[in-house]
């Protein structure tokens, strides 16, 4: 589902719970003043409590839960149109290992070296919340981890010099999230 799709949702959500207590606050008071059929208190109490259990898990899963899962939607939506980079080759048995940390918004270690002609595993660690990518576009390299979770594949150092790396997520990068790999 699209995060247009989950902000559709959560505003029905809302509006149905608020419409559902007014409509029931409105029932019942009308029915405590004409002396109607029981019928329409119980419809009404039915009402107020869908109304107010609606608006409760909104409201619950707002800011935490909720909110989290949109920002993790978002960061999928992300994935769909972030680049047009491959995915990086898997991780290469055997291979020097290179781990960078990712978190809002900055790479940990933000430069390394690799030696001309190596392969080294690098094994992006996203220790932030939202979605982020390792991305050297010059080198055709991309790796891509939701939050709290890890990705690796195998950097062949095949160009010397020096090399840009960023989150290639909208922003990101001018956040802070680049670093350089050097070559040789
Ligand atoms: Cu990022």
């Amino acid at each position: 589902m699209t995060m247009m799709a989950w902000r559709f949702m959560y505003w029905v959500f809302v509006a149905v719970g608020v419409i559902g207590m007014i409509l029931g606050l409105a029932v019942l008071l009308r029915t405590a003043r004409s002396r109607r059929p029981r019928v329409l208190i119980a419809t009404a109490i039915a009402l107020i409590v869908a109304g107010l259990s609606g608006t409760l898990i909104v409201a619950a899963a707002g800011p935490g839960g909720f909110g989290h899962n949109m920002m993790g939607m978002g960061g999928m939506g992300m994935m769909g149109d972030r680049s047009d980079l491959r995915p990086a080759p898997p991780a290469s048995p055997g291979a020097p290992n290179q781990p960078v940390r990712a978190t809002e918004f900055a790479f940990s270690p933000t430069e390394f070296r690799v030696q001309a002609g190596e392969t080294v595993n690098v094994e992006l660690r996203n220790e932030g919340s939202i979605f982020h990518t390792f991305t050297v576009t010059d080198l055709n390299f991309e790796l891509a981890a939701n939050g709290g979770q890890t990705a690796s594949g195998a950097f062949r150092a095949e160009r010397e010099g020096t090399h840009e790396f960023v989150c290639s997520v909208p922003g990101h990068a001018q956040s802070g999230m680049r670093g350089r790999i050097i070559i040789g």
